[in-house]
């Protein structure tokens, strides 16, 4: 029985890995923080089936401390201050977690001599910042030009991943994901905000128009489950390498709108431009949609699309979940919460 470590399990994507492994039978370990209320909704369905340990990826000792304990074949790290946004006021502590946080990983695994236990790394898209003008798609190799705390953050990481396994021969593997979704996404990242509306919309309780920042921001959308399947895929290949992963296709947050709406029956019609823009429901003339510059970021990516190939040919990889059913079942689910 393998034993995989998951730092991140509270998370959509750690969450989404752990259902993976425990269907292969993996023994999983997660590490959770302490919060003033319940942080375990994500992984409710298995509390019985995996360990959990307290932790912080900010706290060398501890981190240390659950490796040594654990002695994992595998550890994922997905704990990340994942917020684009956020990452612009909370500055310092993206990177005392984004970047210091897997040092203290990679450190702990290269002092305690364990380097045999395999480490993945969630690296990202944001790294590549306004490369791109939607005319190519973005590789392993595409330039880095991050344009946010968080992005700048991923790419301090995702050297060091890279300098750890150069360096000193560990099994480290970094793969840049386009954005994923899905059921289990965080209420506050722009899909679910969207399915989260449609649904109080549909439900007769939305008090206002649906606030939202950059309409036409494009983005690579992919469901969690197929990145999971990619990045175990990853872990599992004899070479331990960077991987881009995408759809590659990309839509705009107008699109995931409009599409979202389509799934109640209402279709949306947008008059007016920049932060006067506002979407109507065609057939009541209803504002449904209203910018609001307070979502907007102080640089943003307008466009983000990946070329996977290497994934695809190397790992067998590719996705199952098309955009549309991807937007279908994130407002399924929310008509169901
Ligand atoms: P998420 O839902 O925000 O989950 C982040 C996880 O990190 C949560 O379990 C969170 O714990 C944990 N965490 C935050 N700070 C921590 C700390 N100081 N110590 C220990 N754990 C901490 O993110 P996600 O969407 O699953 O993404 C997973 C990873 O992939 C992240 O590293 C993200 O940057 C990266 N990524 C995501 C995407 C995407 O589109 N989803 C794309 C590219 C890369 P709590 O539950 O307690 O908050
Ligand atoms: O959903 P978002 O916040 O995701 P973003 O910034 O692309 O970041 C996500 O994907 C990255 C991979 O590329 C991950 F590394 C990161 O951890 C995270 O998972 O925003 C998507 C787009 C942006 O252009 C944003 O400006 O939607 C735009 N947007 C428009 N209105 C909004 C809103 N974003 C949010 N969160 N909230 C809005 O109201």
């Amino acid at each position: 029985m393998k034993v995989a470590l998951i730092f991140g399990i509270t998370g959509q994507d750690g969450s989404t890995l752990a259902d993976l492994l425990l269907s292969k039978n993996y023994q999983v370990h997660g590490v959770i923080r302490r919060a003033s209320n319940f942080n375990t909704q994500r992984i409710d369905h298995i509390f019985d089936k995996v360990s959990l340990h307290y932790g912080d990826l900010t706290d060398a000792g501890n981190v240390m401390g659950i490796i040594q304990q654990v002695k994992p074949d595998e550890i994922y790290n997905f704990s990340a201050q994942s917020h684009v946004k956020v990452s612009c006021e909370l500055e310092n502590y993206t990177f005392q977690v984004n970047t210091i946080g897997l040092l203290n990983i990679l450190q702990a695994v290269r002092t305690l001599g364990v380097l045999k236990t395999k480490v993945y790394q969630a690296s990202t898209s944001e790294m590549f910042g306004n490369s791109t003008d939607g005319s190519h798609l973005l590789n392993e190799n595409s330039p880095l030009n991050p344009v946010s705390p968080y992005g700048i953050s991923k790419v301090a990481a995702h050297h060091l991943a890279n300098y750890y396994r150069d360096a000193y021969g560990m099994f480290v593997v970094s793969s840049i994901l386009m954005n994923h979704e899905g059921e289990r996404r965080g209420p506050t990242f722009v899909t679910q905000k969207i399915a989260n509306y449609v649904a109080q919309y549909k439900r007769g309780n939305a008090k206002a128009p649906l606030q939202i920042g950059n309409l036409n921001a494009k983005r690579d959308w992919s469901h969690a489950k197929d990145m999971v399947q990619g990045i175990w895929l990853m872990m599992q290949h004899d070479v331990a390498d960077n991987y881009l992963l995408a759809s590659g296709e990309e839509h705009s947050v107008r699109e995931f709108i409009e599409l979202a709406f389509n799934e109640i029956g209402v279709q949306v019609v947008w008059e007016g431009i920049g932060e006067q823009e506002i979407g109507l429901n065609t057939q009541t003339s209803e504002i449904i949609v209203q910018v609001n510059p307070k979502y907007y970021r102080p640089i943003d990516i307008e466009h983000l699309i990946g070329d996977s190939s290497k994934a695809r040919k190397v790992l067998g990889w590719k996705p199952t979940i098309t955009f549309q059913e991807l937007v279908s079942l994130m407002v399924k689910h929310q008509l169901l919460t």
